[in-house]
């Protein structure tokens, strides 16, 4: 095939007068109508001067045409790079200006911030409003709506997803043709899905969960999609009764379960419910099946790999595991300290191998050798367990991560921001059980010698420089942090002992 993504994905639904998005004031986007659309944004791509491998930064609110952009890109060879709309104007310089992105399409409520900065990096400007107003969707109204694809081969670049790292510094994963499509499929049988789905989407289609997985998997089997903006429980609740599918973070289903609306009723007639981004405690998995009598399917995956492992659909959903490897994929568990695989049974780093695993990080060359071994095997930096009957079990992770429902969040970054401030001498961040978000984020503070620093200037500091969701929910100041034999701090200390603060 000449773009095995884009003929896959979306040349496949070239004609084709079926619903493909039905959007929550029930109009309804035909496969044909998104076409014409994103050829429309290609034309207007093309005419800016932008060539096949160039980067296309997109930070808008989701909407049919934010998802155009992703097909424009696949269209016309160029790489897609979706970026959370939570995110500062300090955090977007550093993605902007590290992935070299030709073209940043914003919200027109940025643009001001944002065309000084583009003019310093070299990147041209559109807009794109969540009602689908703005200058893009302007100039595409006067193009054509057809396209002529840009050849492609499987092993170029499709989309680069930044995902933060423990230093910091966040890395840009690159991912190719191959990784999206060969996962896709998989997800596809996996899951069995066809084009009499209906998938209930309310994830953000700015990371691999609501656009690779969800998107990905809908437009192979050639079903339609509910596309709310956002997860609103109202919404959920009545669109449950047309879907026959939903994928979410645990988020969604624990909010979900907190209402009496959600019963065995109301969604009877669903075939699936699928859960990952972060761990599904056995409690809610209990809990939910109990209400509804359906088992939710959890799986496993990363912005590096896509999807990992999954629950059978048929067999046992079992509670607390995130299942089996995908056929294709190739997981083993080996010793952190020497990267020896350990026997059936031990716990250990969990490493991934197959069609799905990215390419590396851009221009990170020693970061992708420090995870990505010569042999192909992508070392996750999860702690787990394969248990006798083949279930794959995370207990734990080798990094210093956070997940705050469904968002990474890396500490080193908090951690920076507020070691700047005044009067303090050192901090650590760390995660501790919240109900609604899993986890949320806590930061500690030593303050400097007689000095006592005023946490809420702390707090403007952090929102100027960092998305809201990776705000501490609190801060606690103590004498000192505890620390081992070598002088590392001991977070699993801090955890335990503020492991309370946010318990129902
Ligand atoms: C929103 N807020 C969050 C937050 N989401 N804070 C911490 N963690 C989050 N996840 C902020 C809001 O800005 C708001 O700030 C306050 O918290 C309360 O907001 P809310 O209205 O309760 O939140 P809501 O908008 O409903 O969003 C919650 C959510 C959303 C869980 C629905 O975060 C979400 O859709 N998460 C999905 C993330 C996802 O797609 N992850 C996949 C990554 S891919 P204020 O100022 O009002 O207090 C991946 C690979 C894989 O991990 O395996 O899939
Ligand atoms: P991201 O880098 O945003 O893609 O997040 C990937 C990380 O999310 C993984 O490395 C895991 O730590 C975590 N994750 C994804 N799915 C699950 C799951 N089902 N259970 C536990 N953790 C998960």
């Amino acid at each position: 095939m000449a773009n095995p993504l884009f003929d896959s994905l979306f040349g496949i639904h070239a004609g084709k007068t079926t619903p493909f998005l039905t959007l929550p004031d029930d109009q309804v986007v035909t496969h044909a109508e998104f076409l014409a659309t994103s050829a429309q944004i290609a034309n207007v791509m093309a005419q800016a001067g932008l060539t096949p491998g160039d980067r296309v930064a997109v930070q808008v609110e989701k909407s049919p045409q934010a998802l155009a952009i992703y097909a424009a890109c696949a269209q016309s060879g160029l790489v897609f790079l979706p970026l959370n709309t939570a995110y500062t104007a300090d955090e977007l310089r550093y993605f902007i200006e590290n992935s070299g992105a030709a073209l940043i399409v914003c919200d027109g409520r940025n643009e001001k911030s944002l065309t000084a900065m583009a003019k310093d990096l070299g990147a041209r400007v559109e807009t794109l409003d969540a009602d689908g107003g703005g200058s893009l969707m302007a100039k595409a109204a006067t193009q054509p709506d057809s396209f002529a694809t840009v050849p492609r081969a499987g092993d170029d670049l499709a989309a680069f997803l930044y995902t933060s790292g423990t230093t910091g510094r966040s890395k840009g994963a690159m991912l190719t043709q191959d990784n999206l499509l060969s996962n896709a499929r998989t997800l596809v049988q996996e899951w069995r899905f066809t084009d009499q789905d209906v998938l209930l989407h309310a994830l953000p289609i700015f990371h691999t969960h609501g656009l690779f997985v969800a998107t990905n998997i809908a437009l192979t089997a050639g079903c339609s999609m509910i596309f709310l903006p956002k997860f609103d429980l109202d919404q959920i609740i009545a669109r449950l009764p047309a879907a026959t599918t939903m994928m979410g973070v645990p988020t969604f289903y624990t909010r979900l379960l907190d209402d009496t609306r959600f019963t065995q009723d109301l969604v009877a007639h669903m075939r699936l419910f699928v859960s990952g981004s972060a761990p599904l405690l056995a409690e809610t998995h209990i809990q939910f099946e109990t209400r509804t009598g359906h088992r939710i399917l959890e799986r496993y995956g990363m912005t590096e790999t896509n999807m990992n492992t999954s629950n059978p659909y048929d067999g046992e959903r079992r509670a607390g595991t995130v299942g089996f490897p995908l056929p294709g994929v190739e997981l083993r568990i080996t010793n952190p300290e020497d990267g020896t695989e350990l026997p059936q049974g031990d716990i250990g780093q969990i490493e991934i191998r197959g069609p799905n695993v990215f390419r590396g990080y851009w221009q990170m060359p020693e970061k992708t050798a420090a995870e990505l071994r010569d042999n192909g095997f992508f070392i996750t930096g999860d702690l787990g367990r394969v248990d006798a009957d083949g279930y794959v079990h995370i207990v734990g992770r080798n990094k210093d991560l956070i997940i705050s429902g469904g968002y990474n969040i890396y500490p080193k970054e908090i951690e920076l921001v507020l070691d700047d401030q005044p009067a303090v001498l050192e901090s650590a961040v760390i995660g501790v059980p919240h109900p609604d978000f899993g986890e949320t984020v806590l930061g500690v503070i030593v303050p400097e010698k007689g000095a006592s620093p005023d946490t809420g200037a702390m707090m403007q500091a952090i929102q100027k420089s960092l998305a809201r969701f990776k705000h501490p929910r609190e801060l606690v100041v103590v004498d000192a942090l505890p620390r081992n034999t070598m002088g590392k701090v001991q977070k699993n200390i801090l955890r335990d002992q503020y492991k309370d603060m946010f318990a129902s």
